[in-house]
């Protein structure tokens, strides 16, 4: 094994000696790698990407606040959460000479779904970013620092787009005139969210903002939700947003980066199993707000997420981590055949919110 990832491993407290450490999952952000010791123990060593999180001190006290709160909150629920394994010295990261910071989980035998292969997966994936809305229920928010500024201001992001545009260092906006007029004409989408939180008419909650599919882990054997993963953002935001990311990711029948347009399309079915098993945790607590922009947000998700991969590209692929040429293209393309189907389907999509909601709200109620 790497001789460097060795040494890293050794710099913390880990049952045995490293015997195998190697890439591992498909994330776009950090470095992540599974490793093994000898004593038959498992860690997810991750180098954390300090271009993206330039306070990483901030970041890791807000990680170890959130896996402390959750982990005292599941005790005795048989699930097994996320756990920084601290340095020998006692840190939750290590510090390298090279200038590089890594942090070690324990790795949680269960599987990352990228497109799910039935709506009971979705379902599942749903009520576990539902549950972890409930669990992280009275953590003071304040306490939290933002480890990326205006995350999820969509209008933010949307100058940030322009501004790509106008700078234009690469060269590529003349060939992706439709793909940046698509994003152009719905700057109508941007403030919505943001509007209704400053006026003070949707809670801002503590969410976890990256609610990609494959950032909640199910166990298949157990045919349950095992835990939430990629701490990295969580963050004051709107619980829309963290059901619309699922939805973004999971309800779509093709991969995120697919060039075969025609195989990309929403999946109502897969929306609807996934709303079933977000509303069943949270629709107790909704506001009225929120559960009429919750399939809103799923659109919105799509539209800044689209928005940003094409910025990245015209960018110069500074922010995503790509595999071929074109990958933040194809990726931006995806989300907007995405949007456009979202947005020809959001009455019946707000019409199954409303269902669940009700269902749920009156199940509580009943049960009462
Ligand atoms: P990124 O920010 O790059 O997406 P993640 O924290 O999501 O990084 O990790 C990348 C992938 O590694 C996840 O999608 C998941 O498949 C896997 N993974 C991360 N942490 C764990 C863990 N503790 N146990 C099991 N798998 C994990
Ligand atoms: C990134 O970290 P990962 O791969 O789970 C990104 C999300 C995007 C997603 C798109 C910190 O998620 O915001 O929606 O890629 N995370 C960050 O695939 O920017
Ligand atoms: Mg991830």
């Amino acid at each position: 094994m790497d001789e460097k990832l060795a040494k890293v491993l050794k710099g913390f407290r880990i049952e045995g000696s490293p015997v195998s450490c190697d890439r591992y999952g498909r994330g776009h952000i950090n470095d992540t790698y599974l490793a093994r010791t000898d004593s038959g123990a498992g860690y997810i060593l991750q180098r954390i990407n300090h271009r993206i999180f330039k306070d990483v001190p901030a970041l890791m006290r807000n990680i170890a606040g959130v896996t402390a709160y959750i982990n005292a909150k599941l005790t005795d629920s048989g699930k097994e959460a996320l756990k920084l394994i601290p340095t020998a010295d006692g840190q939750n990261y290590l510090h390298t000479d090279d200038g590089e910071y890594y942090r070690l989980y324990n790795f949680i035998n269960a599987v990352s779904i990228d497109i799910p292969s039935s709506p009971r997966l979705m379902y599942l994936c749903g009520k576990g970013y539902g549950n972890f809305q409930k669990l992280l229920d009275g953590y003071p928010a304040d306490s939290l620092s933002e480890s990326i500024p205006r995350f999820h201001d969509t209008n933010d992001r949307f100058k940030k787009f322009v501004a790509a545009l106008k700078a234009d260092p690469m060269g590529r906006v003349k060939e992706v005139s439709a793909e940046i007029d698509f994003f152009l004409s719905r700057k109508g989408y941007c403030k919505k969210i943001t509007s209704l939180i400053a006026s003070g008419d949707m809670p801002l909650r503590v969410t976890h903002n990256d609610t990609k599919l494959n950032n909640v882990l199910i166990d298949l054997g157990r045919d349950e939700f095992a835990a939430v993963i990629d701490l990295d953002t969580v963050m004051p935001g709107s619980i829309v947003y963290d059901f619309g990311d699922g939805i973004r990711s999971g309800a779509n029948t093709g991969a995120e980066d697919e060039r075969d347009l025609s195989l990309v399309n929403f999946n109502m079915e897969m929306y609807k199993a996934y709303t079933r098993g977000f509303m069943e945790e949270v629709a107790p607590v909704l506001a009225p707000s929120e559960i009429e922009n919750m399939a809103f947000g799923a659109l919105l998700m799509t539209f800044e997420c689209g928005m940003r991969f094409l910025t990245d590209h015209i960018e110069g692929d500074k922010y995503f981590r790509i595999h071929r040429e074109g990958h933040n293209l194809d990726r931006a393309r995806t989300q907007i055949k995405m949007v456009t189907e979202m947005e020809n389907k959001i009455n019946d999509m707000n019409e199954i919110v409303r269902y669940y909601a009700v269902e749920n709200q009156n199940s509580r109620i009943h049960q009462d």
